[in-house]
């Protein structure tokens, strides 16, 4: 034992000074096999040496995940094994209430806010089924935190609106998983909702507790400012400065409020599953009157006690546990405090039974912590950037390629051949050819309805981009001088005449 502790420190250093990632592979994975049994293993609720438990037992039988809604979680996981566990999830567009009089379109794994969540136990293989709804309008991913493995999934799950894919995965890692979309752009699928959580039980299962529930923050950016009625759209300005007008718990203001509140009786231990989607802030996780006995941080293994407020990154999780010993209403809040009483991250959960006024005596007046309504936001003007006014063609066919990678691949795809009835052709497509200013205002101010491209009809969405001019008149010259299509240069001119018209 002496010799291998003292080979420990020495190869790692060597390993560190390696640059190879081939070297460092082999290094990490001699690290992992050259301190066995120092690890008390499988032990729920301990801290974990660094050498994870890989012995997870034969792959037993097969079952079908039971999936819930927020605030529920399904029933801890009682097998002793591990098994094939089927998880068929379906993508879901809505519109729903975001707020009181104020409607979203909601992106969402399972119809709710966060997505449904899944319960898996380690060494479990999921085979994954996601399914698109037909009537989708976009296609999307999946990127799981607990795969090991590119993208998370993400690139094996690709789905166009009406079709299913399928992929596996083991999960290895007991924790606490985010998942969400991953399909460009990537922030605007979170940001409509697109994330939920994947639990990766111990061997063993976590300690049992009388009540666990589910919760998860996300921010929001609404055309409209916080409170403003009507259906909003999506705003990509706003998202892009993170000055959000919404931050939720579950999904709308209010989810979890009054007769929608979590419960507990006194002298129960009450443990939440709480994730943060994002997809831009990182929460400052606090209930009113609580602190947490148990803390899993980040939703690891280790385990901290007598917290009072733990950081949530985005894309991000944490599991808390407290006894709950007087009765009364407890607030759950972000203490980024001003998103608590003016964006909506309110919570709430009410405990019954009876007074102990050793531990707690007074009146309580929950009236008090209810939110103050909405804030006055004025967004800041955007002025135009300091552009050159002419470029030549090849300056735009270069910043036009990089602009087409990152804001319209994932749709129209690598080679402009897009994806059969759901994203149309930009090679060698007449509609895009037909007309310049037409094109350009596609660009500007995205695109519904039905359209005829190479005589292929198409009826769906395109977002709105929020792209300067100068980028609008770099990518517009791009596809239409790519993928077989050949015109001339778009001018900042040709920009601003399709804006004005
Ligand atoms: C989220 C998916 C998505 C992204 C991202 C996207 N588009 Fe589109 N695009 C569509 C859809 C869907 C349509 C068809 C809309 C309809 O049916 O009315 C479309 C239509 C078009 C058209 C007209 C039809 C055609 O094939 O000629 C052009 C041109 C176009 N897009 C260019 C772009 C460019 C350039 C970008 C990037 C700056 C982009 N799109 C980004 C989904 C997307
Ligand atoms: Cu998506």
């Amino acid at each position: 034992m002496n010799t291998i502790k003292l080979r420990i420190p020495s190869r790692n250093l060597i390993c560190a000074l390696i640059a190879s990632p081939f070297l460092i592979g082999a290094c990490s994975q001699a690290d992992q096999t050259s301190t066995p049994g120092e690890t008390p293993k499988g032990s729920s609720g301990a801290v974990h040496a660094s050498t994870p438990d890989d012995d997870f037992g034969p792959i037993i039988g097969e079952e079908h995940a039971v999936l819930t809604s927020p605030p529920m979680v399904p029933p801890p996981i009682t097998r002793d094994h591990a098994t094939k566990l089927i998880v068929d999830l379906e993508v879901e567009e809505h519109v729903g209430p975001i707020a009181d009089g104020v409607e979203y379109t909601f992106w969402t794994f399972g119809g709710t806010v966060p997505g449904s969540y899944i319960r898996t136990r380690v060494g479990d293989v999921v085979q994954f089924n996601l399914h698109n709804s037909p009537d989708s309008k976009m296609p999307h991913n999946i990127d799981l935190h607990s795969v090991t493995g590119p993208g998370g999934g993400a690139a094996s799950s690709f789905t166009a609106p009406g079709h299913t894919s399928q992929f596996s995965f083991q999960v290895t890692r007991p924790g606490l998983y985010v998942y969400h979309c991953a399909t460009a752009p990537v922030g605007m699928h979170i940001a409509n909702g697109m994330y939920g959580l994947i639990q990766v039980e111990p061997k063993g299962g976590l300690p049992k507790v009388d009540k666990e529930y589910y919760l998860m923050q996300g921010d929001f950016y609404t055309e409209g400012a916080y409170g403003e009625e009507g259906l909003q759209a999506f705003n990509m300005e706003k998202a892009l400065q993170e000055i959000p007008d919404y931050v939720l718990f579950n999904g709308s203001v209010g989810a979890l409020v009054g007769d929608k509140a979590i419960t507990a009786n006194v002298g129960e231990t009450v443990r939440l599953y709480v994730g943060n989607g994002g997809p831009n802030l990182v929460s400052s996780f606090h209930v009113i009157g609580e602190i947490f006995d148990n803390l899993y941080a980040e939703g690891g293994t280790a385990v901290n006690h007598n917290v009072q407020t733990t950081l949530i990154p985005a894309g991000g999780s944490a599991i808390v546990e407290f006894k709950v010993e007087v009765p009364g209403t407890f607030i759950i809040v972000d203490h980024s405090i001003f998103r608590t009483f003016n964006k909506g991250a309110l919570g709430m959960l009410t405990v019954t039974g009876p007074d102990d006024l050793t531990i707690y005596s007074g009146k309580q007046d929950d009236r008090i912590y209810l939110p103050e309504g909405g804030a006055i936001q004025t967004m800041p003007t955007t002025s135009a950037k300091e552009i050159p006014s002419t470029r030549t063609l090849e300056e735009r066919m270069a910043i036009g390629e990089r602009l087409y990678k990152a804001n319209c691949l994932a749709c129209h795809q690598a080679n402009g051949q897009g994806v059969p009835s759901a994203f149309p052709p930009l090679a060698n497509s007449d509609y895009l050819m037909a007309d310049k200013q037409r094109s350009i205002k596609v660009v500007l101010h995205g695109l519904e309805g039905p359209i005829k491209v190479n005589g292929e009809s198409f009826n769906s969405v395109m977002p709105k981009l929020n792209m300067s001019d100068d980028d609008v008149a770099n990518v517009v010259t791009y596809v239409r001088n790519s993928f077989g299509n050949s015109g001339d240069k778009v001018t900042l001119e040709e920009v601003a005449a399709a804006k004005t018209e």
